[in-house]
């Protein structure tokens, strides 16, 4: 026994004895032990000399489970444990954490705010670890001392602070950022309850709240002396139960930050994620209170705090988006708060700021509209804070903000009812509208006579009830507007704001979005990354685009089994997983196949559905036929108001027990639901996968981001010419890819005479695939529930143009397999896929945005 094992023996007894009582979950009784040499030099590393590490009875975890709980440690479960690392952790990074902050105060760089309403981070403690390199020390002392690591990881909520693919992609830009040495700071709201968790009851969703925060979180710092106060026009009471607003009575609220750290990988730069959580202020009405009105009293402490109590869902366009629009101005007032006291406590002359400056040393990036408040917020600062004249306020303000869109489908524009700025921002409308009065005159200067241009181009929508569009707010308020992929970018430029990218050409660009190859392919497939790390080494971790390197490989056979070794051990990892979770059995020697994404007609789970019935129907008529076995798995949420996805999601479940309940094609196909897609379960599922689809509307698909990671991850993608999609086939070439379908051009030049009805009488496998689901093959008990499928295919003209693609699919899919007998040339086309990937690392998307539109710099932390 080494001394340090001697020296903690007593109070770990007790804690050692509930394991065993536990029934070997086993916790090592040291727990992350920071003995090992390699640990106390990567302590000291990270700034933690001075604290003392003399054994194991020292070690962080130990005291935190300890001090933390103030309990009998044998009362302590898993949960305490993960508390216990996870502040070890966070101990470990704090030095280098303020460190960063230090730095970046003594050189005054120009600094990166990212403004979000979403950060879909999920799991934080892995994703540190890796990126503290503090991994395998880890993984080796607790395997040393027998802690069930896995059980204490499967502790850790997933922060599910988003919807989709917008929130997710500022969680991959954090960690770029970081990781690439930008000062740079992510700005959040702290909902307390995030996206919901999803259930399946009788085939339907069920939505549950996510109170991720029920449990104390770990990772955030709250900091309330560094609290801002937000001013509305308005205030709000609780009147017989609803809420109501008092016209003309302006009140305020604050804004508490909360602070979560983003390590970058190699853990030198430790970054701020603030997420502010509103709060009212610290005054209470005593004479209402003594008067009785004790209610009242509490009414507007009740409002102010419910105000971050909800990450709203992307659909509710009407239900409840009072409160929406006001959690976006509270993240904009609270954020350029924050960022302006910073600008001005380093760039002060004798107290006086220059805001001259403020361009050279703030970058504001605008995730989607969400935070395009910030325009006329800006300005209010600039003109009745600064006391700055308008054009200077104005054109600081533009080359300080910009703006990224992520959507061109128009009913996720955002457009906000003019009264509602009249009621709670008052000064911003005036603001708004004399924006709007300057722009019009220019367009008429520039453009006379051409009154559609600008009706077109105003910030406001004529109507029964006027609103502010936001979208022309935040390209006209800021110097650079960019889309998302190749195709978006140029839709968005050549059809959706047409005559603004007119008016400024040179504010439009292109970023194609990337994903962070530290959590999607480091973690997430750690026997890929092994296999990629023997080939090539380990720089592809924070250069993806050494992954190129891999291409000559397809040729070397010892690689493919390599590859093909590693996506077996993930697939049977994946369904270990899922069989113990969930009772559901899956065969890792099928094909997986996956369709994982936020439930929506446009990325056409229900073109995906006709394809298995389809195959279903084939095998059904033709039992001898040859056809590889497969599994097709869906993941993926509906808005809880979209009522049509949530029949989707239906449909899908009772395809799943049709197939298998029918004895006739078991073993062959199977069909899985995954209730609660998260950011966790793409990390298991990704790299187990075989085929990703891709499939969505070509024009509808901003870019989509798992489609990358499905192909940094070794599976082949069968998809349409749409979002980035369309960069990654041109990166591994098309024939490495499966392509099929209309493109954009297409779809847009047959919707005037596009007729479902037309596949539907000429196809014989598309007729029969919707007559068996019409026939309630797959609604036996329940007749008629899927007539709805009907109406959106059929009689209702079919918008996103399933049946236009069905026959394309069908035959790309026909192609996949026939590539599928083929095991060699599989693995080299995955190669191919996995070497091509490069472009697509978040690093490369930052890099460009860091270059071409903040104009910063990396600021190393020494
Ligand atoms: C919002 C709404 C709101 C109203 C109803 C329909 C609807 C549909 C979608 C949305 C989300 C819009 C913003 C968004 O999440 N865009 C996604 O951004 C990703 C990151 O750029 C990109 O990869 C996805 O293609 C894009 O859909």
């Amino acid at each position: 026994m080494t001394r340090a094992r001697q020296s903690q023996v007593g109070w770990s007894e007790a804690a050692a004895d509930m394991d065993a009582a536990q029934g070997g979950h086993a916790m090592g009784s040291d727990g992350i032990a920071v003995d090992t040499p390699d640990m106390s030099k990567l302590l000291q590393q990270y700034g933690c000399g001075p604290i003392r590490f003399t054994g194991t009875s020292d070690a962080l975890y130990e005291r935190h489970l300890m001090f933390d709980n103030v309990a009998d440690l044998s009362t302590l479960g898993p949960r305490e444990r993960f508390e216990a690392v996870a502040r070890s952790v966070r101990d470990v990074l704090s030095q280098r954490w303020v460190l960063t902050e230090q730095t970046y105060a003594r050189q005054n760089p120009k600094r990166v705010y990212y403004l979000s309403m979403e950060f879909l981070v999920g799991r934080s403690l892995t994703n540190n670890l890796l990126n503290l390199l503090l991994d395998p020390v880890v993984k080796r002392a607790t395997a040393d001392k027998g802690l069930d690591w896995i059980a204490v990881l499967e502790q850790e909520p997933d922060a599910g602070l988003g919807n989709g693919g917008l929130g997710r992609l500022a969680a991959c830009f954090i960690d770029s950022m970081a990781t690439m040495q930008l000062p740079a700071m992510g700005y959040g709201l702290r909902y307390e309850y995030g996206i919901f968790k999803q259930t399946i009851r009788d085939g339907w969703q069920v939505e549950q709240p996510d109170n991720w925060l029920r449990r104390p979180d770990p990772w955030e710092v709250v900091r309330p002396e560094e609290k801002v106060e937000v001013k509305l026009g308005c205030s709000f009471e609780v009147r017989g139960g609803t809420l109501g607003v008092i016209v003309g009575r302006p009140s305020s609220l604050l804004g508490i930050p909360y602070d979560r750290p983003v390590v970058g990988y190699g853990g030198k730069t430790v970054n701020t994620l603030r997420l502010w959580a509103a709060a009212a202020p610290d005054t209470f009405d005593f004479q209402a209170f003594s008067a009785g009105d004790f209610v009242g009293a509490l009414a507007e402490r009740l409002t102010a705090e419910s105000l971050t109590r909800v990450l709203y869902p992307d659909d509710s366009t009407s239900m409840g988006q009072g409160l929406r629009f006001v959690q976006e101005y509270f993240l904009v007032a609270c954020s350029l708060a924050d960022l302006v006291r910073r600008f001005r406590l380093h760039n002060s002359d004798q107290g006086i700021p220059n805001w001259s400056k403020l361009p050279a040393k703030a970058a504001i990036q605008l995730n989607d509209t969400h935070p395009s408040l910030a325009v006329p917020e800006l300005m209010r600062l600039l003109l009745d804070e600064a006391r700055l004249g308008w054009d200077e306020a104005w054109n600081l303000t533009r080359q300080t903000l910009a703006y990224t869109n992520h959507t061109l489908l128009p009913e996720a524009l955002e457009k906000w009812p003019l009264p509602w700025f009249a009621l709670l921002l008052p000064r911003h409308l005036e603001i708004i509208l004399e924006i709007d009065r300057r722009l019009t005159e220019e367009v008429q200067a520039r453009f006379p006579g051409d009154d559609g241009r600008v009706e077109r181009v105003s910030l406001i929508e004529e109507g029964a009830e006027r609103k502010i569009r936001m979208a022309n707010l935040a390209i006209v308020g800021s110097h650079s507007t960019n889309g998302v992929a190749a195709i978006h970018s140029d839709l968005l430029r050549t059809v959706t704001v047409k005559d603004l990218a007119e008016m400024f050409p040179e504010s439009f660009s292109n970023k194609t979005n990337g994903v962070t190859p530290r959590r999607w392919l480091l973690l997430a497939n750690p026997h890929l990354a092994r296999s990629i790390t023997n080939a090539i080494g380990d720089g592809w971790v924070t250069d993806l685009g050494e992954l190129e390197r891999l291409k000559p490989l397809a040729e070397d056979k010892g690689f493919r089994d390599a590859v093909r070794t590693a996506k077996r051990e993930a697939k049977s990892r994946f369904a270990d997983w899922l069989q113990s979770t969930s009772g559901v059995t899956v065969d890792p020697d099928t094909i997986f196949d996956c369709q994982i994404k936020r439930i929506h007609e446009y990325k056409r789970q229900l073109l995906n559905a006709l394809r298995v019935v389809v195959l279903y129907n084939r095998l059904r008529e033709n039992p001898d036929l040859e056809m590889a076995p497969r599994t097709f798995f869906f993941a993926g949420k509906a808005a809880p108001a979209y009522h049509l996805a949530k029949i989707i999601i239906k449909f899908l479940n009772n395809l799943a027990g049709a197939i298998d309940g029918d004895p006739a094609v078991r073993g062959r196909l199977k069909v899985v639901f995954l209730p609660e897609y998260s950011v966790s379960l793409a990390e298991r599922l990704i790299p187990a996968s075989d085929v990703s689809n891709q499939i969505s509307t070509a024009g509808y698909e901003a870019s989509g981001t798992s489609n990358m990671k499905f192909m940094m991850n070794g599976a082949l993608t069968i998809g349409t010419r749409d979002g980035a999609t369309i960069e990654m086939a041109e990166a591994a070439g098309e024939d490495n890819f499966f392509m099929f379908g209309l493109t954009a051009e297409q779809v847009a030049g047959s919707r005037s005479w596009y007729s479902p009805h037309w596949h539907y009488d000429n196809e014989p496998e598309t007729r029969a695939a919707l007559d068996l689901i019409f026939s309630d093959h797959f609604s036996r008990f329940e007749p008629g529930i899927f007539e709805p499928l009907r109406q959106t295919l059929l009689t209702g003209g079919d918008h996103y143009m399933h049946l236009a693609d069905l026959k394309a699919y069908l035959e790309a899919d026909n192609r996949l397999l026939e590539l599928y007998r083929d095991p060699d040339e599989w693995a080299r086309k995955v190669i191919v896929n996995v070497a091509s990937s490069g472009k697509f690392s978040s690093d490369r998307t930052i890099a460009e945005y860091a270059a071409e539109i903040w104009d910063a710099k990396p600021c190393p932390v020494p």
